[in-house]
């Protein structure tokens, strides 16, 4: 922490980014420390991977983001700091540039194993719910009073990575924080219809087309869903989140894993698990070069998407057998 705080002091200018498809953690964490370091008479720029979606668009109002599908030069800075990932490679093209640019790279980051990313600098705490907790504490170590435009970053980050306080990561810290952010004039309400209250009328038809394509398996243990191609494109055009059909899988009375898996235009699926009882989703994904947390993971896996299907089960099947084995024992 102290080796973290010296480095952005002694940095002039910042360059703040994440992964790609940022989501609310991720903007959140780079609108707080966006704020933070200004209030420290730093120069910042967010250059994220991609734009930000139509739902997260009012964090625009009081931060200023850009994004590296333009042609355009990358502002000037002596410093990049990766929030809510550890690794240049999920920052898309803009990893590279980052690289190249020869600047110290650091990391802050709740994700296990975060430490051995690309960061030589690294604030990182795989017990804290979301990134944006971690840039709050900056916040309190720093001294810096935080102003109303990091508060809802803040508040943003902590009901995206909780689930609006319902996962087993909204711990104390969580709702002090939160407690002490809607003091602050942060209004949970309009925040949450920003975020799922404007969406395109093609999107009742699209979760109920998503949704009847799942299946149970493993004896009803593991509901899956895969979306090929095609309906990623028009749930692309309708700006659909897909992560709306984990929800209503995750209900069903037996269901112990979640597993959303979307076909990719690169031959790649991207696939996400979420775990409701004890199996550790993060350890399956392990196997397929991704990460993330013990109910929460994602991976990018190198195969179509009947394979990647027939992989996550056997991997899924395997974590079941193991965690039975354990109980037995
Ligand atoms: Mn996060």
């Amino acid at each position: 922490m102290t080796t973290f705080l010296d480095f952005l002091r002694s940095r002039r200018s910042f360059l703040l980014t994440g992964h790609e498809n940022p989501d609310g953690d991720c903007l959140g964490a780079e609108v707080a420390l966006f704020h933070l370091l200004r209030a420290l008479g730093k120069q910042v720029h967010i250059v994220n991977p991609d734009p930000i979606g139509r739902s997260h668009d009012f964090l625009q109002q009081h931060t200023p983001f850009a994004h590296a599908r333009t042609d355009e030069p990358l502002p000037d800075f002596d410093a990049v700091v990766l929030l809510d990932c550890c690794q240049l490679a999920r920052v898309g093209v803009l990893g590279q540039r980052l690289q190249q640019s020869g600047q110290p790279i650091a990391v802050v980051d709740h994700h296990v194993g975060s430490d051995r990313g690309d960061g030589s600098i690294c604030y990182v705490d795989p017990t804290a719910a979301a990134t944006g907790a971690l840039v709050r504490r900056l916040y309190r170590e720093l001294a810096v009073p935080l102003g109303k435009a990091a508060a809802e970053g803040v508040f943003l980050s902590l009901v995206a990575d909780t689930g609006w306080f319902r996962y087993s990561n909204a711990d104390a810290e969580v709702f002090a924080m939160a407690s002490e952010l809607v003091a602050a004039g942060v209004d949970g309400s309009k925040i949450y219809d920003a975020l799922y209250r404007r969406n395109h009328p093609d999107s009742a038809g699209l979760l109920a087309e998503m949704l009847g394509k799942h299946q149970l398996r493993l004896g009803g243990k593991l509901a899956l869903v895969g979306l090929d191609k095609a309906l990623m494109e028009r749930a692309a055009r309708s700006e659909f989140d897909t992560d709306a059909v984990l929800d209503p899988l995750r209900s069903l009375d037996g269901v112990e894993v979640v597993a959303l898996l979307k076909e990719r235009f690169d031959g790649t699926v991207k696939c996400s698990l979420r775990a409701r009882a004890d199996v550790d989703v993060q350890a399956i994904v392990a196997q397929f070069g991704g990460g993330g947390h013990k109910k929460a993971a994602g991976a990018t896996m190198k195969m179509g998407l009947p394979a990647a299907v027939a992989a996550i089960e056997a991997g899924v099947q395997q974590a079941l057998a193991t965690l039975a084995n354990g109980r037995r024992a």
